[in-house]
């Protein structure tokens, strides 16, 4: 047996590298490679997974891993493009909190992941992505290198999106792997981290290497606000408000029951980002649900309204607050956040930094000892959000109520987005799916009709709205054992239809929604919204996805009809399919509201700048 394999299988038997070591069946120094240290000191940090595809630039890390996966400590799902593999690495971090491996070759390969890495980054999800690099000789260009004779370029391409370290010197892995995992795994947003791995130092050999050496996974430890000023100042300003509305962001995950409480307690009205549905329940009667460019009457009444605002683990990303114009009558702002930079956004602020929960746990704390209690709900800006909650809830039912339009292009009714988003959300709910969201309308009128209950519901990745990510997203999902619906237009889905191989190749479970209205409607409907025309944003090629989708072996084709009924009848067969499967829903586009769910607030893009800014400096937040 050789020596790596004898590693590999002594670990496996003592399930740790310290018990390995401990039990004498190990040396703790050995002479082993970059690539095995990569791959150990992943594993001492709890990372087992890896994405990949593989080239001429990491063929060592792939033997490496073989080795490892045979003694059963890693496992390689290998896929056919690497932003899939980016974004599959992400859903997993996303929803299961387990951090995974993107493994590609140099050059382009790199780059698609590193294109795909731009989700992890912005929904603070922390991965690893290791990528081969060009040799540190310098006997000549390298193949599929960037062609300029320049030191680093990967390392400085990627040191713009997260952690990035280049191994251009062996024993350099160490430190690297260190910095990695807090990057991974601190407190707060974290970040993807680049291993670049030069594909001559890969099979470098590190003599008497201390395992022992390779640090383990990153604990974060939650950090509070110590300042008791800062809660007695926002006490202060809730003593005074008569119109307060709390917005959360996905840095609100946990906080449920903080913000709900604190909500009675301030009369207020809660409204929620795109991607932080089911951290309040939508029965929960103050909860205005969305609000933000494409939010809900509710949702922008509450925020536009309001004259205190308490902002919970948000970015303020454009969309989120309208662009800064959503918070008209705000007299102050209140805003809970990891990180100081997000915490101190607005003007007019106080910000608290630190861990959201342990923080609004001390702030309820300050409020109930100065008298504040529960509402009892009678106030006017209690009855005023209710009746516009109602609003909401009839707008939004107006349209599950006329469910077919007659369209141009498909020449005959067929289902609009929102009443068949609706049934395929009911159906999923139902099922105990997750509910994965694709890029544009499909998105946006995803966010306006979810009714999430609890966390984990739905996930959305509107940090980056990345065309493709949904299905792409299935695969990391389905290794964790969840069923989830992938909801797509048909422009994301034909950005990394992958999936219907690289699902079928690892056995996923999981539904593929094909919202198809033969365009890219979301672009389309800002450009006529904006300009009056639609311009290079249909799509002329008449697509049988069905077919498509039912050449693959093992995948499941459905077409969803043009009734509720019929979808709800092809998403039941599709549900019961042991494996991938794909339900294709024409969809209508055109001029009539009830194909949509309105816009209700500014953005400040296209035509709209110059009011959109004039508005922002108005308020002066
Ligand atoms: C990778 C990527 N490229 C471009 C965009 C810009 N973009 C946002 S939505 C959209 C159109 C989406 O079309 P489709 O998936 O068909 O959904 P629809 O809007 O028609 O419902 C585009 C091009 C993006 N978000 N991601």
């Amino acid at each position: 047996m050789n020596e790596r394999m004898h590693r590999a299988q002594t670990i496996a038997r003592h399930k740790t590298i310290e018990r390995a070591v401990e039990s004498g069946g190990l040396s703790q120094f050995q002479d082993l490679s970059v690539s095995e240290a990569i791959v150990l000191g992943l594993f001492r940090q709890g990372v087992t997974k890896y994405f990949a595809v593989f080239g001429h630039g990491t063929t060592d890390i792939a033997e490496a891993l073989r080795v490892y996966e045979d003694a059963g400590l890693v496992k390689t799902w290998n896929v056919r493009h690497e932003t899939a593999a980016a974004h599959a690495a992400t859903a997993l971090r996303m929803i299961t909190g387990e951090v995974s491996a993107v493994i590609t070759s140099i050059g382009p390969g790199a780059m698609h992941a590193f294109a795909g890495s731009l989700c992890a980054a912005s929904n603070g999800a922390g991965v690893y992505h290791i990528y081969g690099d060009e040799t540190t000789h310098n006997e000549g260009f390298n193949m599929q290198q960037i062609p300029r004779d320049e030191q680093g370029l990967f390392l400085k391409m990627t040191g713009v999106m997260g952690c990035a370290r280049a191994l251009y010197e062996p024993w350099s892995v160490v430190a690297a792997l260190r910095a990695g995992a807090v990057a991974v795994n601190g407190e707060g947003f974290n970040r993807p981290c680049f291993l670049l791995a030069p594909m001559n130092v890969q099979p470098a050999i590190l003599k008497n290497f201390n395992l022992l050496e390779l640090s383990g996974a990153y604990v974060p430890r939650r950090l509070a606000c110590a300042d008791e000023d800062a809660f007695l100042e926002a006490a202060s300003l809730a003593r005074e408000a008569r119109r307060v509305t709390i917005k959360i962001g996905q840095g609100a995950r946990g906080c449920g029951p903080e913000i709900a409480d604190l909500a009675e307690l301030l009369d207020a009205a809660i409204v929620a980002g795109p991607s932080a549905s089911g951290i309040v329940s939508s029965a929960n009667p103050r909860y205005m649900t969305v609000g933000g460019s494409k939010g809900s009457i509710s949702g922008n009444f509450a925020m536009n309204e309001a004259d205190l605002v308490v902002v919970v683990g948000a970015r303020a990303v454009c969309q989120w607050d309208s662009s800064g114009t959503a918070w008209k009558n705000a007299r102050a702002i209140i805003n809970f956040n990891i990180e100081p930079a997000h915490a101190a956004h607005y003007n007019r602020g106080v910000p608290v930094p630190g861990d959201a929960k342990l923080n609004l746990r001390r702030w309820i704390g300050v409020l109930k000892s100065r008298g504040f209690a529960p509402a009892d709900g009678r106030s006017e800006w209690s009855r005023s959000i209710l009746v516009k909650r109602a609003e909401w809830i009839a707008f939004r039912n107006a349209r599950y109520d006329c469910p077919v339009l007659h369209d141009e292009v498909w020449g005959r009714p067929v289902l609009t987005q929102p009443a068949a988003i609706k049934a395929v959300c009911d159906f999923a709910d139902a099922a105990g799916a997750l509910k994965i969201f694709d890029a544009g309308d499909v998105q946006a009128n995803g966010f306006q009709i979810v009714e999430d209950h609890r966390e984990g519901m739905t996930l959305t990745d509107t940090g980056s709205s990345y065309m493709g990510f949904a299905a792409s997203a299935l695969l990391g999902v389905g290794l964790a054992g969840r069923y989830a619906v992938a909801f797509c237009g048909d422009g994301s889905f034909t950005m990394n239809p992958q999936v219907l191989i690289d699902a079928t190749a690892h056995g996923t479970r999981g539904c593929i929604v094909l919202f198809d209205n033969r365009r890219m409607a979301a672009i389309a409907g800002l450009q006529k919204a904006q300009y009056g025309n639609a311009y290079k944003t249909a799509d002329s090629v008449e697509v049988d996805y069905v077919a498509w989708a039912g050449s693959v072996k093992g995948v499941r084709a459905l077409p969803g009809g043009s009734s509720i009924g019929e979808l709800k009848s092809a998403l039941e067969q599709a549900f019961s399919h042991n494996g991938l499967s794909l339900v294709h829903v024409p969809v209508y586009y055109g001029d009539d509201e009830r194909g949509g769910m309105g816009v209700f607030g500014d953005w400040n893009v296209g035509s709209w700048c110059e009011r959109v800014q004039a508005e922002h400096h108005r308020i002066g937040l």
